[in-house]
């Protein structure tokens, strides 16, 4: 049994820290195919022939960037055994609008919840069982700068490349914004299907009018008619644009999930009082 696994991640958020962990001197470096974005791969220490790719520091996987892009292509063509996402703990709101598309990839995921020892210092507290149960993906803790949590990480990537288990459905979406996504994942499903992309993740592309899934899908001019037609109704009964009408959604179950989730210091302060 093999395994290829993707680091991916925000900038700064310790990738590089925890690839070197990971990997230790065992790596090269190369560049993804036609960019002159690099590309390091290592074996994974401890774990017999699973290789982990470090994928470019990004905070989307809209295709605004060649770094988003080499991610998307790297996931939706190479089909890794499992992500890891890397997170930043002390910036966790900003962090997880990455890992929920990352998610809608509906390839299995561990999140690596990273800076744990800043958190700590900082008084606040992450309930993780909680937010891993929400999320459906498990977490693991961890401080990849102070080398803590490093081997529970190496456990659950061994248990992925075992299980090969799906991902659950995570239902962040809702109102207007789902009902476009459903409509339209009716009209793209069965070309969804022969590109080899997540249905849910190109019906939510086609809301943000993503070329690349366009063409890749694609979809048709009298197709692309009634997708803009759908979008348009959603804004218009939203009173917003498109991008908006996402991020509001994302931004607004993550915020609902860090709520729940998360203590801040001073709160735990005031219930001590
Ligand atoms: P990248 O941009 O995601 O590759 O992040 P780096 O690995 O370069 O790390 C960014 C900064 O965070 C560096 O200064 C690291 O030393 C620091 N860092 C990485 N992991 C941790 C950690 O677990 N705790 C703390 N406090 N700092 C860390
Ligand atoms: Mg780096
Ligand atoms: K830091």
């Amino acid at each position: 049994m093999s395994g290829l696994f993707a680091l991916a991640g925000n900038q700064n958020s310790g990738k590089t820290t925890l690839f070197n962990r990971l990997t230790g001197s065992n790596q090269h470096v190369g560049n993804f195919p036609g960019v002159t974005v690099e590309k390091k791969e290592g074996r994974i220490k401890g774990i017999k022939d699973a290789v982990l790719v470090d994928l470019p520091g990004i905070y989307s996987l809209s295709p605004y960037t060649s770094e988003e892009v080499v991610t998307r292509d790297f996931i939706l063509k190479e089909h890794p055994t499992g992500i890891i996402n890397i997170v930043d703990a002390t910036n966790l709101e900003r962090n997880l609008y990455l890992s929920l598309q990352l998610m809608e990839l509906g390839i299995p995921m561990v999140i690596a919840l990273n800076m744990m020892d800043e958190v700590r210092a900082s008084g606040n507290v992450i309930h993780v069982e909680l937010l891993s149960q929400k999320l459906g993906i498990p977490i693991v803790p961890i401080s990849a700068g102070k080398n803590e949590g490093i081997g529970d990480l190496s456990e659950v990537v061994k248990k992925m490349m075992i299980e090969q288990k799906t991902l659950p459905k995570l239902d962040f979406c809702t109102g207007e914004v789902h009902r476009a996504i459903h409509s339209i994942a009716h009209i793209i499903d069965d070309q969804a299907k022969q590109a080899g992309y997540p249905l849910r993740f190109a019906a939510t592309k086609m809301v943000e009018g993503d070329r690349p899934t366009m063409e890749a899908l694609q979809i048709d001019e009298n197709e692309e008619h009634i997708i803009e037609h759908i979008v348009e109704e959603m804004e218009s009964r939203l009173h917003t644009d498109r991008e908006a009408a996402l991020a509001d959604m994302r931004y607004g179950y993550i915020e609902a999930l860090c709520n729940e989730c998360v203590v801040k210091h001073q709160e735990t302060h005031e219930q001590i009082r």
